[in-house]
């Protein structure tokens, strides 16, 4: 153990110094096991070392690691002692769709979960939580180094034992012991781990926050036109959006008028109808008066600050001057809120972001959603929420809890509509964390579209009452 851990001291796995933590915290001692992969007999010695370690006090069928560092780690061990061994993959959330899980087995067989190492137990447990979807036991969890920061009662607290090769405290006396370290460099590390337990990991195994009510939204929303949504909602009981996706204006005035009443929120494509004018505009916005909802003009800005300033506020169809509500992309950066929110946060407007897609193949996922989250708390004067799908296995993510999730793909029939389209009904959507489900040919391709809005609004708002 002695030459493993001069070893990766060596090769600069655990590094001592000034180190910024993701969570911004410095950290005197910094363990970046990646770095092994460059050195095989490192790498044979760590996994023997991890071996010894559960060899005999674990019983398994199969082997997984936690990726990405434990991999090689894992086959390295597979290898050398035949063990069978999966895969799990970090960035298929929806389990289900994709598998999640790698590799041959039966579901009840037990897995041992081989980890480089352990902090908080956190990732042990995202991995714990895709293995048990797949009807795999796991009682075990092996890692190089413990880092004695709580980890080991947090995940004995869900039924897992922890083996370690090495804790944080053995690698100090050895190399201090090999005069590697200084005494003053021991007792800042032991001072930090001991400053720094983790307390449980909130993880999705534990109960979830519970849900807010729309009045609670709009006493915590910081933009006007949420607010306003969200008093909307109250008022009308009412949590659907209908996209009046026809292309004939004067159809479209028709349909709004006469579903008007069951919707908080009308959503449109202004560049798809065949008449555009500021009349026609002015007939939308006395339409949203008379029936008190807002406009959401789906226009998907995905350009840079400075061209979609115009694109909101001029050209034909001077979106900013009608509708409450646009969306974006953050393809192109920050820069393309900042560029909305100079046309319309003065104007009292809100700005949805699209963190996910309803259609098949978008790649609208993991970190790209997780990066709309960190724009939207950047921005919450005029980032009033998210076009989701699956938000609530991502927003624990955001601080702002008074956001909307707007979900389109909604209908009361599931499927598909041969060009992408993936539809959920309002039930599901609601149980997944959405706010406002968005219903589009389920309503106004309807014989009678105002019962049919009527009978989405009565889904949508029983849906969200059993939630609550
Ligand atoms: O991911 C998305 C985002 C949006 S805004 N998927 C979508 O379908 N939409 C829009 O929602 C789409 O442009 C259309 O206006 C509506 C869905 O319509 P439906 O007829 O499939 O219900």
């Amino acid at each position: 153990m002695e030459t493993l851990v001069l070893k990766l001291h060596e090769i600069e796995a655990v590094k001592f110094g000034n180190f910024k933590l993701k969570s911004g915290i410095f950290s005197p001692i910094y363990l970046d096991l990646r770095v092994i992969v460059s050195y095989p007999d490192v790498l044979r010695q760590v996994s023997e070392a991890m071996w010894k370690a559960v060899e005999g006090n674990a019983k398994f069928d199969v082997t997984c690691g936690v990726p990405y560092t434990a991999l090689p780690i894992a086959t390295a061990m597979a290898l050398d002692h035949g063990l069978k061994m999966l895969m799990r993959r970090k960035e298929v959330k929806e389990y289900g769709t994709k598998k999640a899980i790698e590799g041959h087995f039966e579901p009840g067989q037990t897995c041992l979960m081989v980890d480089d190492l352990v902090t908080s137990g956190m990732s042990v447990l995202e991995t714990l939580d895709a293995l048990n979807a797949v009807k795999l036991v796991c009682t075990d969890v092996v890692v190089l180094i413990d880092r004695e920061q709580g980890g080991k009662e947090n995940l004995k607290s869900h039924g897992l034992n922890l083996y370690s090769a090495l804790t944080i405290s053995e690698i100090l006396s050895i190399l201090s012991k090999h005069g590697k370290l200084t005494d003053e460099v021991v007792k800042s590390v032991h001072d930090f781990i001991a400053a720094n337990k983790v307390v449980k990991p909130k993880v999705e195994t534990q109960a979830a926050p519970k849900r807010l009510s729309y009045e609670e939204k709009a006493a915590l929303a910081k933009n006007e036109a949420l607010k306003r949504l969200y008093n909307t909602m109250v008022a009308k009981k009412s949590n659907l959006s209908v996209a009046m996706d026809v292309n004939s204006t004067e159809k479209m005035l028709a349909l709004v008028d006469e579903i008007g009443p069951h919707i908080c929120c009308l959503k449109t494509h202004v560049d798809v109808l065949d008449v555009w004018n500021d009349g026609v505009a002015k007939s939308l916005t006395d339409l949203a008066e008379k029936h008190n909802f807002l406009i959401f003009e789906d226009r998907k800005f995905a350009d840079i600050g400075n061209t979609v300033v115009s694109q909101y506020s001029g050209g034909v169809y001077k979106i900013s001057e009608w509708s409450d509500i646009v969306n974006a992309h953050i393809v192109p950066g920050p820069g393309i809120v900042d560029g909305l929110k100079q046309v319309g946060l003065g104007q009292n407007k809100g700005l949805l972001l699209l963190a996910e897609m309803s259609s098949a193949g978008t790649m609208a996922k993991g970190s790209y959603t997780e990066e709309t989250v960190r724009v939207a708390d950047e921005n919450p004067d005029f980032v009033i929420g998210f076009i989701s799908v699956n938000p609530n296995s991502w927003t624990k993510k955001s601080k702002d809890r008074s956001l909307v999730h707007m979900t389109p793909g909604i209908k009361l029939q599931k499927g598909g509509d041969g060009l992408g389209q993936q539809y959920n009904d309002p039930k599901s959507a609601i149980a997944r964390g959405s706010d406002v489900l968005i219903v589009g040919r389920g309503v106004y391709k309807a014989e009678d579209p105002k019962s049919s809005a009527a009978e989405y609004q009565k889904a949508g708002w029983e849906a969200y009452l059993s939630e609550l």
